[in-house]
C-alpha cells in the first residue's frame, strides 16, 4: 500500500504530494497517481527531500526525457551532471554565477527555444531566510476566461521570443550573455498551445516576447501588455514559498513562472533544475533579421508614403 497522499493548495494550481521518497525510484502505481496530479494541479510540491543530483535526474526522468540544455551557458551546468542548470547567487571561481538573477520575469521556460521544455524539477538545496518565492499562472484558466474577440485575434497568430529580452540579462558576465545570444536566434511560436496529453488550449506569453507576426511594435506591445496582465491575475496564481528540501515540479506546456528578487542578495539561494525536453519542435528561426513586427520607423516611412 502506498503512503503516497495529494493536498491542493491553491485552486488554479498547485498540490502538495507526501509520503513518497523521491530518492528511491518510484512504483509505477506512485509513478501514476503523480502524473495524474501533475496534468490536474500543474505545480507539484514534495517536501523534505534530500536529493543527489543523480536522483533528482532519476526522478526526472519518469516523466520524459531530459532537455539536453544545449540553450544554456555552459558554466551554469552541474560540473558532474550536465542534466542538471545550477540556479544559484553565489559566486563562481570569483565572478558572478550566470544564473544569480534567473527567472525575473513571467516565462515559460525555453521559449525562446525551438521546442519549448515539456516541465521541469527544481530542488531547493539553499535558501534566504525570507523572500525569493517562485509563482506559477495557469495559462488554461487564462485563456478560457478570455473573451471571444480576443481568442479569435490569438488564433494562429505567433509571437517573436527573444532571449535578450531576459531580464536582467545585461547584469550578467560578458561571456555568459554572449553565449545565451549565440546558442539562442529569436524563433517564431504560436501563441495558442494545445496541451499534448490533456488537449487543453493555452497561451503561451510571457515578458520574453519581442512582439506578434505581422503587428507594429506599438500594437504588439499593447496585446502583450493585456495577455500578461490577464494571465498573471492573482487568482490564476500559485505562489511557492520555498522550504528547504522541496523539490517543485512543474508542467511547462501550459503554466508560465516568474521567480522574485526579493531576498536578501547575500544570503545563498541555489536550486538544481533538470529540465524535461519538450515533445514537439513548435519553432522556427526567424528570417535573417526580420521579424515580422514592424517598426515605428517602417510605419512612420508607410504614413509619409501615402500622404
Ligand atoms: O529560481 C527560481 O525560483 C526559478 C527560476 C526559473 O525560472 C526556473 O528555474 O525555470
Ligand atoms: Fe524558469
Amino acid at each position: 500500500m502506498s503512503d503516497l497522499k495529494i493536498t491542493p493548495m491553491g485552486f488554479a494550481a498547485g498540490a502538495q504530494v507526501t509520503g513518497v521518497n523521491l530518492s528511491k525510484p518510484l512504483s509505477s502505481a506512485d509513478r501514476e497517481a503523480v502524473h495524474a496530479a501533475w496534468l490536474k494541479h500543474l505545480v507539484l510540491v514534495f517536501p523534505e527531500q534530500d536529493l543527489s543530483p543523480t536522483e533528482q535526474i532519476r526522478f526526472s526522468e519518469d516523466f520524459g526525457d531530459l532537455d539536453p540544455q544545449t540553450s544554456q551557458a555552459s558554466s551554469t551546468l552541474h560540473p558532474d551532471h550536465s542534466q542538471i542548470l545550477v540556479l544559484s547567487n553565489k559566486m563562481v571561481g570569483g565572478k558572478k554565477s550566470g544564473t544569480h538573477n534567473s527567472g525575473r520575469n513571467w516565462h515559460t521556460d525555453l521559449s525562446y527555444t525551438l521546442r519549448p521544455a515539456k516541465g521541469a524539477t527544481l530542488h531547493c538545496r539553499e535558501k534566504p531566510p525570507v523572500g525569493g518565492d517562485t509563482m506559477f499562472a495557469n495559462l488554461y484558466l487564462a485563456y478560457e476566461t478570455l473573451g471571444q474577440r480576443i481568442k479569435d485575434l490569438l488564433e494562429g497568430l505567433e509571437a517573436v521570443h527573444d532571449v535578450t529580452l531576459i531580464r536582467g540579462l545585461e547584469q550578467r558576465e560578458p561571456e555568459v550573455i554572449a553565449e545565451m545570444k549565440q546558442r539562442n536566434p529569436p524563433v517564431i511560436h504560436p501563441v495558442i498551445r494545445v496541451h499534448p496529453e490533456t488537449g487543453r488550449k493555452s497561451y503561451m506569453v510571457g515578458e520574453r516576447i519581442r512582439g506578434f507576426v505581422g503587428m507594429s511594435d506599438e500594437e504588439s506591445q499593447a496585446l502583450k501588455d493585456l495577455l500578461n496582465r490577464h494571465a498573471s491575475s492573482p487568482e490564476f496564481v500559485y505562489r511557492h514559498r520555498w522550504s528547504l528540501g522541496d523539490v517543485v515540479m512543474w508542467d511547462n506546456r501550459c503554466t508560465c513562472h516568474v521567480a522574485l528578487g526579493d531576498f536578501d542578495q547575500t544570503k545563498p539561494r541555489v536550486l538544481h533544475r533538470c529540465s524535461l525536453e519538450g515533445e514537439q519542435e513548435t519553432g522556427r528561426f526567424v528570417d535573417r533579421g526580420n521579424t515580422g513586427v514592424t517598426d515605428r520607423a517602417a510605419m512612420v516611412q508607410a504614413v509619409a508614403a501615402v500622404s
